[in-house]
């Protein structure tokens, strides 16, 4: 028997017929084992005998088993390397790759300018309880000035934001009174603003957050004039005007020097030279003490800049509607802006 199997794993043509010859002498009902279960008819003294020499048999087998297997493999692989021919020397095909979206590029660029500054990032929801859009930033239900940001609500007391400025008292809460807060927080935002060159309903704001014993207007300033030249250039110019927000107090819109004419009058900034980039303010006392601080201690600042806004005089974009309608031709020029 041993030697019929020998020569019949030898001639074993392919894999399958090997693996067949394995199940006939070594499988559960296989030659070999039909042998050891006779092994119960035999006497004391030919027992181990046999034995020996059927384990014997079984090795010789086995060894042959995975020899052949092995021969058997490398004539497979050897036959693919031989039809499967890799021109090494063809030119590569260029795989088309994706490219950073530029309020992505704004954003990513804002958060390391204030990480610079000292600050730390947060993230806050969308899909916001109207207690925090307005309530918790002095907006009251029914004051008037809830109109500045025509809302989308899902329930009476859930919308989607208006604004990253719920961040603030989510933020301050989170913090239990402790200071200093130091915080901006990007997002998306959402109004039922008509959409127009300058306008979207959904668009994407930075707010800031200071809150410290002593902080005062002028650490606003600072800290916006710094911004903004690293974002636009060192000899930009920033204006503060007067404005009014429920949740600061004094409140400010700030400017820019125009990008495109540099200042002296054009289009884009209705020949006044200056346009407005965001809204801020030394935080309302009754923000600070709504969201546990006592404002008799300590001040703070907050911001919110719009990062469109900011996209569009930096890459001299005349449309918001372009960061949104995925035309890959714009895109594509952002590939290493
Ligand atoms: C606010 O949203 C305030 N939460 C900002 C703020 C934060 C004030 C903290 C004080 C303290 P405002 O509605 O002005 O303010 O919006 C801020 C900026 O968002 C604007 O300057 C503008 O750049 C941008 N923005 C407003 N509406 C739109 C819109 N429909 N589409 C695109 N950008 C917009």
């Amino acid at each position: 028997m041993k030697q019929a199997a020998l020569e019949q794993i030898a001639q074993a043509a392919d894999l399958q017929q090997l693996q067949d010859l394995r199940v006939k002498y070594l499988g559960k009902k296989g030659e070999l084992t039909e042998l050891l279960r006779g092994m119960g008819s035999l006497s004391a003294e030919e027992r181990p005998v046999v034995g020996q020499l059927v384990n014997e048999v079984r090795q010789t087998l086995e060894a042959a088993f995975a020899d052949r297997q092995a021969a058997l493999e490398q004539a497979v692989l050897n036959a693919k390397l031989a039809s499967q021919k890799i021109d090494v020397t063809l030119p590569g095909r260029p795989m088309p790759t994706g490219s950073m979206h530029p309020l992505n590029r704004v954003i990513e660029q804002a958060e390391d300018i204030f990480i610079g500054l000292g600050f730390d990032i947060a993230e806050g929801p969308e899909v916001e309880l109207d207690y925090f859009n307005f309530e918790m930033l002095n907006l009251p239900k029914d004051h008037p000035a809830r109109d500045m940001q025509d809302s989308f609500y899902i329930t009476e007391e859930i919308l989607l934001r208006t604004h990253t400025s719920p961040m603030q008292a989510r933020t301050m809460l989170k913090k239990e009174g402790k200071t200093p807060v130091k915080i901006i927080c990007p997002g998306k935002v959402y109004r039922r603003d008509d959409d127009d060159a300058t306008h979207s309903h959904q668009f994407t704001q930075i707010e800031g957050l200071v809150v410290d014993k002593g902080i005062s207007m002028s650490d606003l300033k600072g800290t916006l004039l710094s911004f903004v030249r690293q974002m636009f250039g060192e000899n930009q110019q920033i204006r503060l005007r007067p404005s009014f927000f429920p949740f600061t107090e004094p409140s400010v819109e700030v400017d820019i020097q125009c990008v495109m004419c540099g200042g002296s009058g054009c289009r884009m900034c209705k020949e006044t030279g200056w346009i407005e980039i965001l809204g801020a303010g030394m935080v309302h006392p009754r923000v600070l003490s709504m969201a546990g601080y006592n404002p008799e201690e300590v001040s703070g600042f907050a911001f919110g800049m719009g990062v469109e806004r900011i996209a569009l005089l930096k890459y001299g974009i005349e449309d918001i509607r372009h960061f949104y309608t995925n035309d890959v031709r714009f895109l594509r020029q952002f590939n290493r802006a």
